[in-house]
């Protein structure tokens, strides 16, 4: 059947990936390690001991993958750039081999008609910026200005649309407070002072890549933002679910486009609380070209009150579909999280910079049949028209994942690819749902 939904004839349709979860060449190039090399590399921290030595080995691979971006009608692909590439000890000068492998794959992007939306944090600090104190160190704010500066006066030609960060939620709190993610801190204190770096370091990096912006460039951060839900009624439960709400989305979202933390949430840390410098608030509400919003699943949470930092855990609802993850398939929480962030925040546009799902899948003669993440797309983008058509300014969808990738913690165990990625091989094979993504590229639109 031909696609009735259809999106604004200048929706944007992409994939996105990151440098750590894809590249490889963790030792070429002239590049240095980074806190995920060091985590990955520590017995004990992810599934398997799998790392991103290899990965998908993008770096060698990459014209390939961009001919398969061309198989699925992308018009936009995402990605990061792995910062110690470009400083393999953190300061200094640049790696001219990183610069040249990233001109390289923007200029053959440029060449195949795909427009690279740049990335330049998610989550693979160098090494030796972590060895000076790393995010929980106010230092650290001005050497990602120094790295955004360089690459808008070495890349800037190319790129005309720049992610300052990816998800500093999780490098807060699965990072320095859970000690789940590089570089395995566990510490409320420092995870929130990492929050409020990261925050600065965002608008230090908004400042640098607009010093040397061309007409027409944007500049934005992307959150992962869920509506939040009391599990029962009672009114712990709802209280509990107001702070896990400050806790994932109001702590970002408010300083971003509000200029200051949230006051129930403030308290709720006390002593805890970030150390704030004067003109420090100021600066992170530097307006954004855009919000990028990245969606899995709601929450649904209940008072416990054994958990820190907000006296909340999460539960899963029965009766519901879960994907490999773990994650509730909620597609409406999309639509609800668009138009409160719409209602709340006011963003001048919006791009969904991640929406996915893992699965368990095999190939099949040849074939990868993955229907539930077909239909999981499917269905997250009904919710995105929905909000479009409700007037929430949405310019762009980018599928996570466009290739099957190092899962942080899970490794190569969970895949949330359009193509799969026979590790041993590295051969790809574009699955059932990148077939049908190619479709709603070309028809710019899905069946109802
Ligand atoms: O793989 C991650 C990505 O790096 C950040 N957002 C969520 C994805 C799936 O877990």
């Amino acid at each position: 059947m031909p696609a009735d939904v259809l999106f604004p004839t200048d929706f944007r349709w992409g994939a996105a990936t990151a440098a750590y979860q894809i590249e490889g060449a963790h030792a070429e190039g002239g590049r240095g390690p980074s806190i995920w090399d060091t985590f990955s590399h520590t017995p004990g921290r992810t599934a398997n001991g799998d790392t991103g030595d290899v990965a998908c080995d993008h770096y060698h691979l990459y014209p390939q993958d961009i001919g398969l971006m061309r198989d699925l009608g992308l018009d936009s692909y995402r990605f990061s750039i792995s910062w110690p590439r470009i400083f393999p000890t953190g300061s200094g000068s640049p790696n001219q081999e990183g610069l040249d492998f990233y001109r390289r794959l923007i200029s053959e992007l440029r060449d195949a008609g795909i427009e690279p939306f740049v990335t330049l944090y998610h989550w693979d600090l160098p090494q030796a910026l972590q060895d000076r104190g790393g995010w929980a160190n106010r230092d650290t704010v001005g050497r990602f200005g120094e790295y955004a500066h360089t690459l808008a006066t070495r890349l800037g030609e190319g790129v005309h649309n720049w992610i300052t960060h990816n998800e500093p939620s999780v490098v807060t709190y699965l990072g320095h407070l859970l000690g789940t993610h590089a570089p395995g801190a566990r510490s409320l204190r420092t995870a929130i002072q990492v929050s409020h770096h990261l925050l600065l370091s965002h608008a230090e990096g908004m400042d640098a890549l607009r010093a040397e912006a061309r007409p027409g460039d944007q500049v934005g951060i992307t959150l992962v933002v869920a509506p939040v839900e009391p599990a029962g009624d009672s009114q712990a439960d709802a209280d509990a679910a107001r702070l896990w709400d400050g806790l994932v989305n109001r702590w970002f979202l408010d300083p971003i486009f509000h200029g200051r933390y949230p006051e129930d949430m403030v308290e709720h840390y006390g002593e805890n609380g970030p150390d704030i410098q004067p003109g420090d608030m100021e600066r992170i509400a530097t307006p954004v070209d855009f919000l990028g919003v990245n969606y899995y699943n709601r929450m649904v949470v209940r008072h416990d009150p054994a958990s820190s930092p907000v006296q909340a855990a999460l539960v899963q609802p029965t009766g519901r579909t879960y994907t490999a993850m773990g994650s509730e398939v909620y597609p409406e929480g999309l639509y609800q999280i668009l138009t409160r962030v719409r209602d709340d925040y006011s963003p001048g546009a919006i791009y969904i910079t991640e929406n996915g799902a893992a699965y368990e899948d095999a190939v099949v003669d040849g074939n990868v049949p993955d229907q539930p993440r077909q239909q999981y797309i499917h269905e997250h983008l009904l919710q995105v028209h929905r909000a479009i058509e409700e007037g929430v300014p949405l310019r762009g969808y980018f599928v996570w994942s466009l290739l099957d990738n190092f899962e942080w913690t899970y490794g190569y165990g969970k895949r949330f690819g359009l193509i799969y990625v026979d590790y041993p091989t590295q051969q790809r094979i574009i699955k059932q749902s990148g077939r049908w993504y190619a479709e709603v590229t070309r028809e710019n639109g899905v069946e109802s």
